[in-house]
């Protein structure tokens, strides 16, 4: 059962009276800290801190376990699975009551899931999805990427009347977010012959990458008919927009920019006319997960999927939404 974040309150007190509304899960054995009354334990594994999004996520984490009184352990992974897959290991040593984890990339959890819950541990996923069977965690909270990608192509088409040469900057080779922006993304461009990616390159999700690759793009006769720029997160796009200015071009005139996160750079750069469009990905979900958490440590059931809601922001609206954001 898919839940939109909205939803969530009312599912958890419907779950919470027995409601057997979608599938119940498993939220696996109450931690140590429901029985003892002891402080709730939870080890977090974070990405890293490689954009404006990662860092209001973990902000809005750290914030909420303090606010609530529960123990974080927190791992910083520089976008490393090696670093991930160490610190989940450590957590199970731990014996922590909950493992909460953004895996950087879908593939290679298989082993380390397993240990965690032969050790008894329930799982929570946040922001990014692992590739392994949903009995392996508790629940999923975090945004539908495949949804992000379509409003991107759908604002850009409707922008550019259905003809463009775009360049695109995907995101971290292998991880959800890059997979499904990209899949949203070309299955609306499948509705409009005349709007073509004529180069996609990773910039990994940094501004330092994304300048890079946009660098690339425009030294190259294909990348120099480009009008158009779908960026997988903001921090890329305010990257490849340097790199435009440095080529003598104007970014948000001679190429149109669509980008994904809604961060407060990407407002500014709307409002100096060099970024057109930012489709919201919310990184504030530091409430919903620990929710969650204590939903586990009462053993209370948890939807599978909880999604997180968002918006379209274009320069229209920009000025007028700086004040309201909170990232
Ligand atoms: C999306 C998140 C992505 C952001 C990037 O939920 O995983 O990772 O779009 C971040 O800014 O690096």
């Amino acid at each position: 059962m898919k839940l939109h974040l909205g939803m969530m309150v009312a599912a958890s007190l419907a779950l919470a009276v027995g409601c057997s509304g979608g599938k119940d899960q498993d939220a696996g054995q109450e931690g140590a800290g429901a029985k003892s009354g002891k402080k709730i334990v939870v080890g977090f594994s974070q990405i890293g801190a490689e954009s404006g999004w990662r860092t209001a996520n973990t902000e809005s984490i750290k914030s909420e376990a303090a606010k609530r009184g529960i123990e974080l352990r927190f791992s910083d992974a520089q976008q490393k699975q090696e670093n991930q897959i160490k610190a989940l290991r450590s957590f199970i040593a731990q014996k922590v009551d909950v493992i909460m984890f953004s895996p950087v990339v879908e593939a290679g959890w298989g082993p380390v899931m397993k240990e965690i819950k032969d050790a008894g541990i329930p799982v929570i996923v946040a922001d990014r999805r692992p590739d392994v069977g949903e009995d392996m965690y508790v629940t999923f909270i975090g945004s539908d990427f495949v949804e992000e990608g379509r409003r991107a192509a759908r604002w850009l088409a409707k922008k550019m009347n259905g003809k463009a040469n775009i360049l695109e900057l995907q995101g971290t080779p292998g991880s959800a977010p890059a997979i499904d922006r990209k899949k949203g993304f070309e299955e609306v461009l499948r509705e409009h012959p005349g709007m073509k990616i004529v180069l996609s390159q990773s910039g990994d999700f940094t501004r330092a990458k994304g300048k890079e690759a946009m660098e690339a793009f425009l030294k190259s006769p294909v990348g120099r008919t480009a009008n158009a720029l779908f960026a997988h997160n903001d921090d890329m796009a305010l990257g490849a927009i340097q790199a435009i200015e440095e080529a003598g071009l104007k970014p948000g005139k001679d190429i149109i920019i669509v980008s994904i996160d809604g961060v407060r750079g990407a407002f500014e750069a709307m409002i100096a006319g060099k970024l057109n469009c930012t489709v919201e990905c919310n990184p504030i979900i530091g409430p919903q997960l620990f929710d969650a958490v204590e939903a586990v440590v009462a053993g209370k059931p948890l939807p599978k999927r909880i999604v997180v809601d968002e918006g379209v922001f274009d320069q229209s609206v920009a000025a007028k939404e700086l004040p309201n954001r909170k990232y």
